[in-house]
């Protein structure tokens, strides 16, 4: 390919959006937040999860989170990262080369603060196996939904029986919190951290500003390319169905 075609690829390409966060946080609400802001901006985002996304994706969330199974914590790495390689190859990477913006409720961002962090695997051993496996996309942008760890468990012992992940200690979720600013505070330009304490309308306003700011930077005065029409909404997983509950 020579420069100026890698250029234009570049250009064509959809961004690649995630949203990170421990439970309780409001993950659900703003997710809306962001897929309704782009499509009142013209752009049509395809929707996915992680653990999740495909259908071994699905099946391997089932396995990570179903309350039933013990593993190590190496072996439940390597089970999201499986599921995250088939979901990067064959949903996210081919949405975004044919001009499709992609939302993505967690990602890469989610093992370094849980199995990193929470599981004190550490950042080093999340990111070579990636590298190893050849998972290696970035977000154009990671909106970190970030609140104290007692708030955020508190709403979330309000929503019926936590999975495997869930049940685990203050601890727990206190070293994946630490890991998930420790990201944010090494790529800022990437990750920005939103304080989920506010109302929910003020953290939907703050969520906006930091999509105005990408949109602006990526559009610019010219529309968004490759951009499905109105009216198509097609999402990997329903909104709906992949969040029954909030999250
Ligand atoms: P949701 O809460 O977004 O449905 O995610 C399910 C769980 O998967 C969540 N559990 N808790 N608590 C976080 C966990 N998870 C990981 O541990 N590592 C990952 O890489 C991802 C994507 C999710």
């Amino acid at each position: 390919m020579t420069t100026a075609t890698a250029a234009e690829a570049n250009l064509m390409r959809g961004r690649f959006i995630t949203l990170e966060g421990l439970e309780g946080v409001g993950k659900t609400s703003n997710l809306e937040t962001i897929v309704s802001h782009l499509q009142d901006h013209g752009i049509d985002p395809l929707v996915t999860r992680e653990p999740g996304g495909t259908e071994i994706g699905e099946a391997l969330r089932k396995v990570v989170l179903g309350s039933g199974h013990q593993m190590s914590a190496m072996t439940e790495l390597m089970v999201i990262a499986a599921a995250r390689l088939e979901h990067v190859n064959t949903v996210i990477e081919p949405a975004l080369a044919a001009g499709r913006w992609v939302v993505s409720d967690r990602y890469l961002d989610a093992s370094l603060a849980y199995q990193g962090g929470g599981r004190e695997l550490g950042a080093e051993q999340v990111l070579s196996l990636h590298q190893y496996i050849g998972v290696t996309l970035q977000p154009d942008l990671t909106l970190l939904l970030d609140m104290s760890v007692e708030a955020g468990l508190e709403r979330m012992h309000t929503r019926g029986e936590p999975d495997r992940i869930e049940q685990e200690s203050l601890a727990f979720f206190e070293r994946a919190r630490a890991a998930y600013l420790a990201q944010a505070q090494a790529e800022p330009l990437r990750m920005t951290v939103i304080n989920a304490a506010y109302p929910l309308i003020a953290v939907q306003v703050a969520v906006k500003d930091r999509l105005d700011d990408g949109l602006q930077e990526w559009l610019g005065d010219r529309p968004a390319i490759g951009v499905a029409p109105m009216g198509s909404i097609e999402s990997n997983v329903e909104l709906g169905e992949c969040h029954g509950r909030s999250t």
